[in-house]
């Protein structure tokens, strides 16, 4: 493919020829992908995209370790390499899918929270009361309400892409940006559910006394979205006594896959078609489906933000997003998150291929 043709996108662009008529005569999707191209290396624009990927690079509240943030430029370089050939979902791509530019905004006012929560967890380590310290204070209250400002501004973006007639799929940044875009679905769909691959539940009130971390993004979409009829969580291994109860007491609108018992149950000879009918049963007609790459085996995502051990394998989540398509049920967003970066590409290339299973699952859809 030449780089003529990013030149006549860009001039069809400019003189308004474009409506969904994409001369695709010069891309050639076998071939070596063209750097100036868009994600995947397709050369689809915003306006002739079916699925619009929103990048949100942000994470402020991250405990561990950082890197997340910049997560999507780097994914957008490694999903170059990932083959347009999918056996499932074959000319999926061919409906279009765009990733927005990432808001260099955003990614300053992230780096600049970040290090100010960096400040205020290494001050509640030493045990001190924040309200005795009056900079903690302002420093929590800071963190608190740019958090708040990333949440509208995920809306605020989905939103108005919906409201365009965009399918929609989400790439954090950490797990909590989440939460906007999830608000702006619930405007769209009165009732559904959400499958959430996750090493952890997320169900933390609060987190370390903020109000919008990644440790809390369950919690907060449940207590604010009344529209999230089930929530299910699959490959948890990594949870406190609070979100334990919180889920018991939620009379069956939580339901959580432990790690431990899924393994249990193959280990006891039930095979995972089995496991996977029964999970499939379980979920409303309508899922969202909230991808934290740390559910997976930390061999795929080493540089995740909070790796555990133990985890799923790609194929085993694919094979249950396959049954799902199967079942009729509609996939009406997605999210990935916590995708580390590595020095060799190895987490973001896992990563990019997620992302374009994610997207053709939402994409082979109908409208
Ligand atoms: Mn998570």
């Amino acid at each position: 493919m030449s780089f003529g043709l990013f030149t006549n996108f860009a001039l069809q662009i400019k003189t308004g020829l474009i409506a969904m008529m994409v001369d695709m005569s010069n891309f050639d999707p076998n071939g070596i992908s063209v750097p100036n191209n868009n994600i995947f290396g397709l050369p689809f624009t915003l306006e002739e995209a079916e699925l619009v990927i929103v990048p949100v690079p942000w994470e402020v509240t991250v405990s561990f370790r950082s890197g997340t943030a910049r997560s999507p430029e780097n994914m957008l370089k490694a999903s170059l390499q990932v083959d347009l050939y999918d056996s499932e979902y074959k000319n999926s791509w061919k409906k279009g899918i765009h990733m927005l530019g990432i808001d260099k905004k955003l990614l300053l006012k992230n780096d600049y929270l970040r290090k100010e929560n960096e400040l205020y967890l290494n001050f509640i380590k030493t045990g001190e009361k924040v309200d005795n310290n009056k900079f903690m204070c302002k420093t929590l209250m800071d963190v608190n309400e740019g958090c708040k400002l990333m949440n509208e501004w995920v809306y605020e973006k989905t939103i108005n892409l919906l409201n365009s007639g965009k399918k929609v799929g989400l790439l954090g940044g950490d797990h909590s940006v989440s939460l906007g875009f999830l608000k702006a679905l619930a405007e769209k769909h009165d009732s559904f559910g959400i499958l959430q691959i996750d090493a952890h539940c997320d169900l933390r009130k609060s987190y370390e006394g903020l109000d919008y971390s990644h440790g809390s993004i369950m919690y907060n979409v449940l207590s604010t979205i009344p529209s999230v009829s089930k929530l299910m969580q699959l490959g948890v291994r990594d949870y406190c006594e609070s979100e334990w109860e919180y889920i018991c007491n939620s009379k069956y609108k939580i339901v959580t896959y432990f790690e431990h018992e899924l393994k249990e149950r193959l280990y006891n000879g039930q095979n995972w078609n089995q496991i996977t009918a029964e999970i499939v049963s379980q979920l409303p007609d309508k899922v969202y489906i909230s991808y934290d790459i740390d559910g997976l085996d930390a061999k795929l995502c080493p540089h995740t933000g909070t790796p555990v051990p133990g985890g799923f394998d790609m194929e085993q989540l694919n094979f249950i997003f396959k049954k799902i398509m199967e079942s009729g049920k509609t996939i009406i967003g997605f999210d990935l998150c916590e995708t580390g970066v590595s020095s060799d590409g190895w987490d973001e290339n896992v990563g990019s291929r997620i992302l374009f299973k994610l997207s053709n699952l939402m994409i082979s859809q109908g409208q």
